[in-house]
């Protein structure tokens, strides 16, 4: 596996000499700067680039090339963007860079409720907790139609959990939200995300699929022509909020986007710690039935309860069986290496870290610390070793 780290930007608080230093090679990285929807310059590209090499790292993956909202929804100027998504993966490739992450997740990116949930050794978590959800969605939010969402039971427990809020915890909880996590790349003001919510009352879960398929449709050739390797990202958490429609979540829906599209360049990002938090994944399997078009691989464990509440836990703990996931990995770059595939390396990063020790008092992009991340970097490389020269 490539060992890589997710590196914002010049504005990153976790500098490439620390990431360098963390035994990384490559780099995950985004013109964040540039708007949704725009072209990628290969001006813009190419300065991005010199920073990452002048550091002795190679860019190697683009998390994420954002898809515009028009899109999603097919209104508005989606042709364009459409048109312009063509170019800027033109563009990547003619800088070399050929392995491209994006999601279709309406609205709101990756979402937790709580970013600092402090575990029993002091460090902290991001952590979902699904009272806190519903009741920001009932009584914060105050969406139209949100009681229908959910049964009395559920609400009397959101509404129990909404007043036990502190004003400054129902703040907190709101920017956790909605203002958007590190990478997400749009956060909104209550006004913007209620209108954004509204867009998708009348949207449901197969017209957003038929929405994605037509989208890689469009692009698929593309990508093939300039050897690009798309790869979504799976819906974190696997499931709809806020009553809009997620299409990437589960094995049958990933299984619906390559039966519609098969080409290997329409491929997938393994996220174990989006698909785990659901118990009906099965991680192994999924990654099995489709490990021949997973370019990138996102390592994370989270533990989950059976009301639908996870934190993120150690790479090596929680529900995620990783051994079983870096031996599957590691079994499909042999098998590539053996039929002559040039891409048998797959990039692989460890996702999130717990914030710990010394970056307990630094401010750093949620979930994306120096050393919570080096952490789990050197836990899965020494299990890849292990694995490796054991049974492979
Ligand atoms: C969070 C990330 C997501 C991911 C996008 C992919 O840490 O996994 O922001 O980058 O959903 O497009």
């Amino acid at each position: 596996m490539k060992e890589s780290f997710r590196w914002y930007g010049p504005q990153d608080a976790v500098p490439l000499s620390a990431i360098r230093q963390a035994g990384a090679t490559t780099i995950v990285s985004a013109l964040h700067d540039v708007p949704n929807g725009a072209v990628w310059s290969i001006d813009a590209i190419k300065i991005h680039q010199t920073l990452i090499q002048n550091a002795g790292l190679k860019w190697a993956v683009v998390e994420s090339v954002p898809i515009h909202e028009d899109i999603k929804q097919r209104i508005g100027d989606y042709e364009r963007y459409i048109e312009n998504y063509k170019s800027t993966l033109k563009n990547l490739a003619s800088c070399g860079i050929y392995t491209v992450c994006y999601n279709f997740m309406p609205v709101l990116d990756w979402t937790r409720t709580h970013l600092y949930k402090t575990l029993v050794d002091g460090s902290t978590a991001l952590s979902f907790e699904i009272d806190a959800l519903r009741a920001f969605d009932l009584y914060v939010v105050k969406r139209n139609r949100a009681t229908e969402d959910y049964s009395s039971l559920q609400i009397e427990a959101a509404k129990r959990y909404y007043e036990s809020l502190e004003e400054i915890e129902v703040k907190s909880l709101t920017k956790s939200i909605i203002a958007g996590l590190p990478g997400a790349e749009e956060g909104y003001t209550m006004e913007e995300f209620n209108q954004r919510i509204e867009a998708y009352s009348h949207l449901d879960q197969d017209t957003l699929r038929s929405h994605l398929i037509q989208f890689l449709a469009a692009i698929i050739p593309t990508a093939e022509a300039c050897n690009v390797k798309l790869c979504i990202h799976p819906d974190d958490p696997p499931h709809s909020l806020f009553g809009i429609p997620r299409v990437v979540s589960t094995a049958s829906d990933i299984e619906a986007l390559f039966s519609a599209v098969p080409s290997l360049n329409n491929g997938l990002t393994f996220c174990t710690g989006s698909f785990g938090v659901r118990a009906d994944n099965d991680l192994l399997e999924m990654f099995i039935n489709h490990a021949e078009r997973i370019h990138f691989l996102h390592f994370r464990s989270t533990q989950r309860d059976e009301k639908g509440n996870f934190f993120e836990a150690n790479h090596l703990e929680g529900d995620v069986d990783m051994y079983a996931m870096v031996k599957a990995a590691l079994q499909e770059e042999k098998r590539r290496k053996a039929i002559g595939r040039i891409d048998w390396e797959i990039p692989m990063r460890p996702d999130h870290g717990h914030q710990m020790l010394d970056d307990l008092n630094k401010t750093t992009n949620p979930g994306y610390s120096a050393i919570g991340r080096l952490r789990g970097l050197a836990e899965l490389r020494g299990l890849a070793l292990g694995i490796s020269r054991s049974d492979l």
